[in-house]
């Protein structure tokens, strides 16, 4: 199980950025989500491959840890805020986009709503979102599936070394954290 504490929940947010200076709508990002959460911690960020409609540039993708007392809903209003302020526009489905915010898991919320589906419906599909899991949640479980993150990476073979890296583990928020 994956144990809620005194200060809240764990959550995990997935961050995706390709268009503009990507790397720092994800420093906006982190910056904007270590001031809300505590006990924050930021994977590496990677430079992967689009998927979705082609040509688009690559993404810069990274997956931040934290604890907070608001409720999932709140968390994904908080996430909608951030690409607000980034002038996210959403021209089409899977457009680029100046920054992505997904809530990937709130604790051991299983919430399958119209506008708020937690876990996150393709986490376990995606080599973006699982590879920066793997640097801060390598033995979260999902409360849907059972598997943990390290399991899902396994089965499909990917690793930390699946993309390059751009910023080490961390190091995004190194500027912000004591
Ligand atoms: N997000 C998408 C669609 N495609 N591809 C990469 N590499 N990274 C993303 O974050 C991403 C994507 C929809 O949210
Ligand atoms: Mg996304
Ligand atoms: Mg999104």
């Amino acid at each position: 199980m994956n144990l809620p504490d005194s200060g809240g929940e764990t959550v995990l947010l997935g961050l995706g950025a390709n268009l503009g200076d990507a790397l720092a709508h994800l420093r906006f990002a982190a910056e904007a989500l270590a001031d809300v959460l505590s006990d924050v911690r930021a994977s590496a960020v990677y430079r992967t491959p689009p998927v979705g409609p082609q040509p688009q540039p690559d993404y810069l993708n990274a997956v931040m840890r934290g604890r907070t007392r608001r409720s999932a809903r709140e968390t994904l209003r908080l996430a909608a805020e951030l690409e607000r302020a980034a002038r996210r526009t959403r021209p089409y489905a899977n457009a680029p986009r100046t920054l992505d915010v997904d809530l990937l898991f709130h604790g051991d919320s299983v919430i399958h709503e119209a506008d708020l589906e937690v876990p996150h419906p393709r986490w376990s599909e995606r080599a973006f979102v699982v590879v920066p899991l793997l640097d801060v949640a390598s033995t979260w479980r999902d409360p849907a599936s059972g598997r943990t993150v390290a399991d899902v990476a396994a089965e499909h073979g990917w690793t930390a070394d699946q993309f390059p890296r751009v910023v080490e583990p961390g190091e995004i928020l190194r500027s912000v954290l004591p």
